[in-house]
């Protein structure tokens, strides 16, 4: 194997970030690098579907961690489950339904939608992410109840 030349220095630098960059290093750089994921938490509502059952909406109360701002998230980049939209329509609202005061930002998904990216159990992991208007990608997850009758 050949070393990169000199002049390479964007490949190495990539190549080698992964590897040698300690946790320390990692937080020291989060400032400038956008590209860092967010990891949220999420709380899904209702905490049981019935995959049979009525109701036009999944709602999911989405919290972020400090340093970023629930309001910047940029709604039409987040997917439950990889797949479903975000209802769009809606204005952005927020609750603190944990109670740990910080605010929650409220989405709607389209609960056919969602459906079809779940099988019954009685841990289901229902994944919400997305990214920030500054690029930053985030993810949140939640375990519901997914009944089939
Ligand atoms: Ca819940
Ligand atoms: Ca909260």
């Amino acid at each position: 194997m050949q070393a990169p030349a000199s002049g390479t220095g964007f490949t190495e630098d990539r190549a080698g970030s992964g590897a040698v960059t300690s946790p320390t290093e990692q937080a020291q750089s989060d400032a400038e690098d956008e590209g860092t994921l967010a990891v949220g938490s999420l709380n899904m509502d209702p905490d049981v579907v019935n995959m049979r059952g009525g109701g036009r909406y999944m709602t999911a109360y989405l919290e972020l961690p400090d340093g970023c701002s629930v309001l910047d998230v940029y709604l039409p980049s987040v997917r439950l489950n990889g797949i479903v939209r975000a209802e769009t329509c809606f204005a952005p609202e927020l609750f603190d339904t944990d109670k740990d005061g910080v605010e929650e930002l409220m989405m709607k998904f389209v609960k056919d939608n969602a459906k079809k990216t779940l099988v019954p159990g009685s841990s289901v992991t229902v994944t919400v992410a997305g990214i920030m208007d500054d690029g930053t990608p985030f993810t949140a997850s939640d375990q519901i109840k997914v009944v089939s009758r």
